[in-house]
């Protein structure tokens, strides 16, 4: 094993994909401004090479377009129809070509490509023995980890749990606001934890420039940043939002590929990027905007979107890269689910870090396949 880790090689070949779909109780809804989750419904890729290795992925897609366009059955008909095809029966030299193959002429459907093109950086990994992060060209073993606290009914509520996410060990909370729950409900988290730790808030999109002066409030309170206020196609306006606050504005719908990226540095559109790779169609892209804002003086963080442990794993990997620099959405399992779908279930020291496994090749977990079974809604084979 120690022998295989140490190979360069970065080729491997697809013999065929298993796609299905499971259903995932949270241990409790999460209510971002634009909706509430229950369940997670998530597509899991299985990428097989011909000498029996495989790899998982996960499909970041939510059931209903509310945070972009995308959805989990648009998804599946995406990587079913046109994207698979184009990696089955062949081979790669290389994980860092797939992002082209599956782009060229195909628009959109980001978290689809993304399924599949991370799946290729994870069997590349298990094939050639590297660690994820390592054949990415991660560099810490250990990165800091925030949480993301959903809209709560009540300021009090919202209180009492970033309390105890402070006690458990997070490096930053992050506080989920929509008009009318906003400004109030950040005052009473600043000042029940006071300067103990980071602070921020995330309104998914909620607000308009009629809201200029209202935003502007939250200045008061310090915060690290103020995560995508306005639309998610629009950096023209948040160029105008970020003018008027002295609040660090962080983009994350808007930023969609590396061209997003550029565009928001050279518009001033924000000071921060929050990267999650299935929202660029995949590590490539995210690797290249890492690599841009790095060069811009600007810090990146990787974001969440509710994954599984298989997911979790590839964010646990990109956020190994030197440029994220702020703490990122990377709960612990035990955070989402009863119980997760991976061993070891992804946990976070007293210190609020997880630990990246560079020691072991692949994704770094292995999928409890019995429980996957039992989870699945519905399965499908895709060969050449
Ligand atoms: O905007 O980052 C977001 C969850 C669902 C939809 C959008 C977002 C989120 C989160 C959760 O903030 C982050 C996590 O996975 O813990
Ligand atoms: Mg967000």
């Amino acid at each position: 094993m120690s022998d295989a880790i140490t190979t360069t090689k970065t080729g491997f070949h697809i013999d065929r994909i298993v796609l299905r779909e499971i259903r995932l109780k949270l241990r409790e809804p999460f209510r971002i401004s634009s909706g509430v989750m229950a369940e997670r419904r998530i597509a899991l890729l299985q990428l097989h090479d011909a000498s029996g290795a495989s790899a998982w992925s996960e499909c970041v897609a939510f059931q209903l377009p509310i945070y972009t366009s995308e959805t989990i059955d648009g998804a599946w008909i995406a990587i079913r129809e046109w994207l698979a095809p184009r990696v089955l029966g062949q081979t790669f030299d290389s994980p860092a070509a797939i992002h082209g193959v599956l782009d060229k002429n195909i628009r959109g459907h980001h978290m689809a490509k993304a399924a599949v093109e991370m799946g290729c950086w994870g069997l590349a990994a298990t094939v050639n023995g590297s660690s994820l992060s390592a054949l990415l060209g991660g560099t810490r073993d250990r990165v800091p980890t925030g949480i993301s606290l959903g809209i709560q009914p009540e300021r009090a509520l919202l209180v009492e749990r970033a309390l105890a996410a402070v006690a458990a060990g997070y490096r930053k909370i992050k506080i989920k606001i929509q008009p009318n729950q906003d400004v109030a409900y950040v005052r009473a988290v600043r000042e029940a934890l006071g300067d103990r730790v980071g602070i921020m808030a995330d309104a998914n999109s909620a607000y308009t420039l009629d809201d200029i002066e209202h935003l502007a409030q939250l200045d008061a309170f310090d915060l690290i940043m103020l995560e995508q206020p306005l639309g998610d196609d629009d950096l023209v306006r948040h160029a105008t939002l970020q003018r008027r606050m002295t609040t660090r504005i962080c983009l994350d719908e808007s930023i969609t590929s590396v061209n997003r990226a550029e565009d928001m540095i050279a518009l001033q559109s924000g000071r921060i990027i929050n990267i999650k790779p299935g929202r660029v169609a995949g590590f490539t892209a995210a690797k290249a905007i890492h690599d841009i804002a790095q060069h811009a003086g600007m810090p990146v963080w990787c974001g969440g979107m509710l994954e599984s442990g298989i997911g979790r794993a590839y964010n646990v990997a990109l956020a190994s890269l030197p440029n994220f620099s702020l703490p990122g959405d990377l709960s612990p399992s035990a955070r989402y689910w009863e119980r997760d779908i991976v061993s070891p279930e992804w946990t976070m020291d007293d210190d609020g870090m997880v630990h990246v496994p560079r020691n072991a090749a692949g994704i770094g977990v292995t999928v409890d396949l019995e429980m996957v079974d039992a989870l699945t809604v519905r399965i499908e084979e895709l060969r050449p």
